[in-house]
């Protein structure tokens, strides 16, 4: 049985990817974070009891801060594969975090490869480095492949650029299969509430629902090559199975403006939006409401741009080649951006009908910070 560890296994892909590897006959350890409320969320359908012999679903504690716990873990497991997904993912919460952003998402990486290095493990522990389109940042070519120069934009996608060299440098001086997937935004109904995909398919569920009166976004005009991240991990457990170790782009080859995104979610609940106004100005308002369920007034202001939102440098246009991938890895995305945003709008729809119910009884719906 081949033994799995994957740093980052209660965020979003660190759950898909934990379903893939127990699905393929793999022993699973993760390393979570102590927090002072439960985060396992995404990962509590693979609960097995920590009190009964032979898991396959094993937590430890550790955080990438601390290499000391990060060689303690992966000498108790002698993992064959390594995906390291942990980083502090949010781009815009990297400026308010530089340092700490720095530490997790840049020297994380270069713990997790010393510790190889140091427990001689170089010839049997394979490393997945969850690397990103953000190292692309202000637009040199599209679409992006391997060969597209990078020029990050944020302290984040920064971090990520010494994690993808040190990954490259020890795998050429240590010659450990060591292996960056460039992948460009993924989404999903698991996708963390704050990122822009996510905001949005939960505030067209709400205002569907009756539980919110508006949106509040930044800058509408970003555009972004958006996969569904079940598609993705796919890929991440491929590059570790291929013949020889190296760097690849991951995305759908489409991609859609924050604004298109925004019509795509409402469209779904069967509500038009109408964008008026320019960059700080602009509003969305409803045009026609067809689905009978869901009436909202015809006219209704019910998408704002708050500049609060806008980032100190943004990265303006993303859209990924994965040729290679999709040759030599034998792969393509079952879903394009339609399902995806379907998907997760139905999804929300479903999650917020409970606050529905709770408030027509007269319950309290408290409000969420963002
Ligand atoms: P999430 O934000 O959903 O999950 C991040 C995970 O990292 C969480 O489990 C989080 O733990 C953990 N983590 C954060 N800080 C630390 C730390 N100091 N030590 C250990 N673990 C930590 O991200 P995604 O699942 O979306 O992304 C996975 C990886 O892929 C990330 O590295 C991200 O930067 C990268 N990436 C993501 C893309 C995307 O579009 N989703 C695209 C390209 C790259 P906790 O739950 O406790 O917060
Ligand atoms: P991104 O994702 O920065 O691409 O990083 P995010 O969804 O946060 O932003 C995408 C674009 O939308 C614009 N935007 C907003 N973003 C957020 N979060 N909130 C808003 O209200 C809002 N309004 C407009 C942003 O300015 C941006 O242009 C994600 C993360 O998963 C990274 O970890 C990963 O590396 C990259 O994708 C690829």
């Amino acid at each position: 049985m081949k033994k799995a560890l994957i740093t980052g296994i209660t965020g979003q892909d660190g759950a898909y990817l934990s379903e893939l590897l127990l699905k393929k006959g793999y022993e699973v350890h993760g390393i979570k974070r102590r927090t002072s409320l439960f985060n396992t969320a995404r990962i509590d359908h693979l609960y097995q009891d920590p009190h009964v012999d032979n898991r396959n679903f094993i937590l430890h504690y550790g955080d990438l801060s601390d290499s000391t716990n990060i060689i303690r873990i992966i000498q108790q497991v002698q993992p064959d594969e390594i995906y390291n997904l942990g980083a502090m993912s949010h781009v815009a919460v990297s400026f308010e975090v530089p340092e700490y952003s720095a530490d997790v998402d840049g020297v994380g990486t270069l713990r997790i490869l010393e510790a190889i290095r140091i427990l001689g493990l170089e010839k049997k522990t394979k490393v997945y480095q969850a690397s990103t389109s953000e190292l692309y940042g202000k637009v040199q070519e599209v679409p992006q492949s391997e060969t597209t120069p990078f020029y990050p934009r944020s302290p984040y996608a920064v971090a990520k650029m010494y994690a993808f060299w040190i990954t490259v440098n020890y795998r050429e001086a240590y010659d450990i299969f060591a292996c960056n997937g460039i992948l460009f935004n993924h989404e999903s109904p698991l996708r963390g509430e704050t990122f822009v995909t996510r905001k949005i398919t939960r505030a067209t569920a709400k205002i569907a629902l009756g539980l919110q009166d508006k949106l509040y976004l930044g800058n509408l005009n970003a555009k972004r090559d958006w996969g569904h991240a079940k598609d993705y991990v796919e890929l991440m457990w491929k590059i570790l199975q291929y013949d020889k170790a190296e760097d690849w782009v991951i995305a759908t080859g489409v991609t859609t403006s924050v604004r298109d995104f925004v019509r795509l979610s409402f469209k779904e609940v069967g509500i038009e939006i109408i964008f008026t106004g320019e960059g700080v100005n602009e509003k969305g308002h409803v045009g026609q409401c067809t689905n009978p369920k869901y009436q909202i007034a015809e006219g209704t202001e019910i998408v704002s741009v708050d500049p609060k939102y806008f980032r100190p440098t943004e990265v303006d246009l993303l859209i990924g080649d994965a040729s290679k991938a999709r040759n030599l890895l034998d792969w393509q995305p079952v879903y394009n951006v339609e399902s995806l945003c379907a998907e997760m709008v139905q999804a929300d729809l479903e999650l917020f009908a409970k606050d529905q119910i709770l408030k027509d009884a007269g319950f309290e719906i408290k409000n969420e910070f963002e």
